[in-house]
């Protein structure tokens, strides 16, 4: 007779999950038995749960479908927590079973006891507790439409002792939502929307994760409407690529003439971003946004259009009805901005690197773009590795990155490569992690070991934590626990049975990452970069700058840009010559 835990595991497959990630526990132990006996669902075990919570939410990220991890009762899920904010604020449909310490004890301070159903309602759209096994199938239903259908985190709890009831008789076989659906806007919000574009001489576009899939309609109406294209961190694997209209991106990583061509237009459209520093928004320009989510709508900005739907059917939508433009001296203004802003920054890795010892982060960042494949996937570590990755990776379409770009966790790189290289085990994975946030969840080094992952692990070793450290200095404040003592983690990756080398000398970088990437099973690439390697600019002083997520500043970091001064020197050629 199947159990609840049977049940459970069964919706979880029809639901599209393939792996579930943990570690086992004795309130576990029927659902990972459910597991053991389904050939659909694999368990992958991990060396700590937050790493099982980031490759699940990691895989989800990629395929947009469904994935899970699972925790035992107390401490086990507990430790899920971080992985899993980081995949709720992600919309990363992901759903966690937290294992219950024994049905009848509940409420009693019990040896292990949380409340679990408690513990992951802000981290979650939907978390409740499975108390009797006539529950089952709605609630893991309920928790698949949600996670599913909001994108988000789904939490059931349940007890050892109910999982290992028989299970209801009520068959399991309900159809759950896999795919989401396409959502055009109003009419009345589309015209509105056309009229103001008409209206307006100036129009910039801003984009986020939302135009995911929107690249060419994006591209079709920034053509009609002579419209500068800039876009979030988040936005950079849609937009960067192939663009004409590229000024680059804003906010404190950012770099060219995304700023002032938000600031200068008379007419700025927001598409599908959520983009957080209201220090780099206008508050004098016309605004539009679009957003599948309508708590989205107006929350950083002001905003005269409040358009809720997706961004490709509003293009579609939208594109027949505004007059095509034939003034371009905005753009072209613009796109001469971004080309000399980039121009103005290019020598800050390329002068005499090669010889520069540490080795210049800059440099390896930009040797890694060459070397890494076409449709690699890049999982970029919370720290100064955002800035590497934003500023040197060039997207074309089919490469990947992914990071903690809402959450802001530390550590996240290397457990969401384990889940991006378990999804698909032939393409490249890469891990740009930092030393503090590798030695973080450094067990799961051990996973990779154990599956023969072929993950390359890209360690920016500075000995330091080195964004706070800026943010220290920045602040005022003289830094202090911001440095970790030299260790040498390819002596460790190595004892751990991983293809290991380090790196110290710069002319020895592009070898060093060549032969990690060749190499079939996990690698370290231990590379010793220097903790200094942004300027800061010295107009910066200590109240212009509060901190990285809360920055109140419209200064971004200096340093290079990598391939990106081609691209805008490229994108000049196309201006028309009178
Ligand atoms: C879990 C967690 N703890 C602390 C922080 C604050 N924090 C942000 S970046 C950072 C330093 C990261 O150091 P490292 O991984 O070595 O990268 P680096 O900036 O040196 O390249 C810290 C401590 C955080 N974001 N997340
Ligand atoms: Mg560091």
């Amino acid at each position: 007779m199947a159990k609840v835990a049977d049940q459970l595991v069964d919706l979880l497959v029809r639901a599209g999950v393939r792996r579930l990630y943990g570690v086992v526990g004795d309130a576990l132990n029927p659902v990972t038995d459910a597991v053991r006996r389904n050939s659909a669902i694999d368990w992958v075990q991990v060396r700590h749960e937050e790493t099982g919570a980031f490759a699940a939410g990691a895989e989800a990220q990629l395929s947009g479908h469904l994935a899970a991890c699972a925790g035992s009762s107390g401490p086990g899920h507990v430790h899920l927590i971080n992985g899993l904010y980081d995949a709720h604020r992600s919309m990363a449909p992901v759903l966690a079973i937290a294992a219950h310490i024994p049905s009848a004890e509940i409420g009693t301070a019990y040896f292990q006891e949380t409340h679990p159903d408690r513990l992951f309602a802000e981290c979650s759209h939907y978390s409740e507790l499975i108390s009797t096994p006539e529950q089952t199938p709605r609630v893991v239903t309920t928790a698949v439409q949600h996670a599913v259908g909001r994108s988000g985190v789904s939490v059931v709890s349940v007890a050892g002792d109910i999982a290992g009831q028989d299970a209801p008789s009520r068959d399991a076989d309900v159809a759950v939502v896999t795919e989401r659906p396409a959502v055009r806007p109003g009419d009345t919000e589309i015209a509105e929307l056309a009229r103001l574009v008409d209206e307006a001489e100036a129009v910039t576009l801003f984009c986020g994760r939302g135009t995911a899939g929107a690249h060419d309609e994006v591209m079709e109406f920034a053509a009609r409407v002579k419209a500068p294209v800039g876009h979030a961190l988040r936005g950079k694997d849609w937009i960067q690529y192939d663009n004409p209209f590229d000024v680059g991106m804003s906010g404190l990583l950012g770099y060219g003439a995304a700023y002032e061509a938000m600031h200068e237009a008379d007419l700025l459209i927001l598409l599908g971003t959520d983009f957080p520093y209201t220090a780099f928004l206008p508050e004098d320009v016309r605004t539009a946004q679009v957003d599948i989510l309508a708590e989205h709508l107006g929350r950083r900005s002001r905003l005269d259009v409040a358009v809720w739907g997706d961004v490709r059917e509003t293009l579609c939508a939208l594109i027949p009805q505004v007059r095509e433009k034939t003034d371009r001296r905005f753009l072209d203004r613009m796109l001469k901005k971004h080309a000399d802003a980039l121009e103005g920054v290019v020598t800050a890795y390329t002068r005499d690197v090669e010889h520069h010892r540490p080795i210049h982060p800059e440099y390896v960042a930009a040797i890694l773009d060459e070397e890494a494949a076409d449709d690699a996937v890049f999982t970029v570590d919370t720290g100064m590795c955002n800035v590497w990755a934003a500023r040197y990776l060039s997207p074309n379409g089919r490469r990947r990155m992914i990071g903690s770009f809402t959450h802001g966790s530390m550590a996240n790189a290397m457990p969401q490569a384990i889940g991006a290289q378990l999804l698909d085990p032939g393409r490249q994975v890469v891990s740009m992690s930092g030393d503090g946030g590798f030695s973080m969840l450094m067990g799961d080094l051990l996973t990779l070991v154990e599956y023969e992952l072929p993950v390359t692990i890209v360690l920016f070793d500075n000995s330091s934590l080195g964004m706070v450290d800026l943010e220290m200095m920045v602040g005022g404040f003289p830094p202090y626990g911001t440095t970790y003592p030299h260790t040498d983690y390819a002596a460790i990756a190595r004892a751990a049975g991983a293809h290991a080398v380090r790196v110290e000398d710069p002319r020895d970088v592009r070898d060093a990452l060549r032969d990690g990437l060749a190499h079939r099973g996990p690698s370290l690439v231990d590379v010793v970069t220097d903790p200094n390697a942004l300027s800061i600019p010295p107009r910066i002083t200590g109240r212009q700058l509060a901190g990285f997520a809360t920055t109140t500043s419209k200064l971004v970091l200096s340093g290079g840009v990598g391939r990106m001064v081609q691209l805008a020197r490229s994108n000049l050629r196309n201006i028309p010559r009178p």
